[in-house]
């Protein structure tokens, strides 16, 4: 039996959390090794700094937010940017797939209607398109967790990259920090390890800077990132006429966002709002009913302006801020194993904290920011849940139909009932379709891949 390193003890101490080896006695060598090691990697100054934090305010002053809708009218700055190897993407794929009943890493969920290609290979597709049209290099950067790292990288490796070159993939994993109960106590989740929770997709921006991807961008002069989530088959991940809004300001923008029109007060988006003067996404749980439930004349939501997650961010402004964001509490169930009996615990109910930054809070700190609306059809269809909204089944409808509309819009001639799906290897608009020989009409019987 070996004793804990000294250091560790006192901080465990420091911070009252001598609970924690209740059970060291009984453990292996090796138990305690990777025990003592995980404890080691814990951040205990932050972990106390947080203990304090109460549950995020929502009595700020909130009114809706400006919004410019999209069009092509600074495309050819945008192009000029991509073209200049400027842009990089970013994609925050640390979640699991748990909502949706898939066991390994979300961006491995099939996710087209006829061939299944994965969430990830959907992007992979849209990085290889862009960087063959504007013959450019365009690296990706992907956040994955420690839960489902080696899954990603295995996934990626087995697959060729999807036609990307390994070198041009930066892989980086997000932070982890402990849950705590309503005492402000860390909990085991074994007897030799501790509930940690990873740092939420907020934890993309110090990530980046902590794992060298910051530095390694401004080693290839990437100067602007599109950040994707990993769970939107329809996001338009290199996209000329947003990236040319982006710059179209004089001062040139730290941050730019797409949203879309929320559909009902109840959907799970957060709202593009202007709190104090700042742009900032106020998230479903935290937008008062009232509010929520306020309509214009015409019907529509006034705090409409949904957002699907997809910002365009300087890496200048990113280098900035990335410690600066703030943290979140959630309250939630984590299974834990009992402090006395050594027993396992699935609580029925909520019994911790979890701590999560979010991304869109570097909304407000950019210098100017900006929020652009865009079609939903053409742009929004999220994989959740293994049922009803937000499915795999209507996602499929959706990635369907804009195939079918951006097919109609080339004149061809598609019958009710025909399956169709357009790769992304083909293009990321209607227009991009004419560089694609296309048949002038498909039956309804017929399943077609473009
Ligand atoms: C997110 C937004 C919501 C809306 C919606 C659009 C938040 C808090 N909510 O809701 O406002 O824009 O998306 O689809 O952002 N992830 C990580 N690490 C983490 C947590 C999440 O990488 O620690 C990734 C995850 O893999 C996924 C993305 O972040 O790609 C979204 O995460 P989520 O499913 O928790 O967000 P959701 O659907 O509640």
């Amino acid at each position: 039996m070996t004793s804990l390193p000294s250091k560790l003890q006192e901080q465990l101490s420091d911070c009252r959390q001598e609970h924690l080896l209740k059970f060291w006695d009984v453990l292996s060598a090796d138990e305690q090794k990777f025990f003592a090691l995980q404890l080691s990697s814990i951040d205990f100054e932050l972990f106390l700094r947080l203990r304090e934090q109460k549950a995020s305010a929502s009595d700020k002053l909130i009114a809706p937010c400006d919004v410019v809708q999209l069009d092509d009218a600074f495309q050819s700055k945008g192009v000029a940017s991509i073209q200049n190897g400027e842009l990089g993407v970013l994609t925050v794929a640390g979640g699991q797939g748990t909502r949706l009943g898939w066991s390994g890493p979300k961006g491995t969920f099939p996710a087209t209607p006829v061939t299944g290609k994965s969430l990830f290979q959907i992007i992979a597709e849209q990085i290889v398109f862009a960087s063959k049209k504007y013959s450019v290099v365009i690296p990706w950067y992907i956040m994955t967790s420690n839960e489902n790292d080696e899954a990603t990288r295995s996934f990626l490796l087995d697959n060729n990259c999807f036609g990307l070159k390994r070198t041009d993939i930066f892989i980086f994993t997000q932070n982890e920090i402990p849950a705590v109960d309503a005492e402000g106590n860390m909990l085991l989740a074994t007897k030799n390890s501790v509930a940690m929770n990873p740092d939420g997709h907020g934890g993309v921006v110090s990530a980046l800077k902590q794992s060298g991807g910051l530095e390694e961008m401004s080693i290839r002069g990437i100067k602007h990132l599109s950040y994707v989530q990993v769970d939107n088959p329809l996001a338009n991940v290199i996209d000329p006429d947003f990236i040319g809004l982006h710059l179209s300001d004089k001062s040139s923008q730290e941050a730019s966002s797409k949203c879309v029109p929320k559909i009902t007060p109840e959907e799970r988006v957060g709202v593009f709002c202007n709190v104090a003067g700042n742009i900032e996404v106020v998230e479903y749980i935290d937008l008062p009913a009232d509010k929520a439930n306020q309509v214009h004349a015409d019907g529509e939501l006034l705090y409409g302006a949904g957002s699907i997650a997809v910002h365009l961010f300087a890496v200048d402004f990113l280098h900035r801020i990335a410690d600066d964001l703030p943290w979140h509490l959630a309250h939630k169930k984590v299974q834990h194993v009992h402090a006395e009996t050594g027993d396992l615990v699935s609580p029925p109910e909520p019994n911790a904290y979890k701590f999560e930054k979010f991304v869109f809070d570097v909304l407000p700190m950019a210098k100017s920011s900006l929020v652009v609306a865009t079609k939903r059809e053409d742009e929004f269809a999220p994989i959740k849940n293994a049922t009803g909204q937000d499915s795999r089944t209507t996602s499929h409808q959706l990635q369907q139909a804009r195939a079918l509309r951006w097919l109609c819009e080339r004149g061809v001639d598609v019958e009710e009932g025909a399956k169709v799906e357009i790769s992304p290897l083909s293009g990321m608009s209607a227009k991009d379709l004419d560089a694609s020989v296309l048949p002038t009409s498909i039956a309804s019987d017929e399943v077609v891949v473009i």
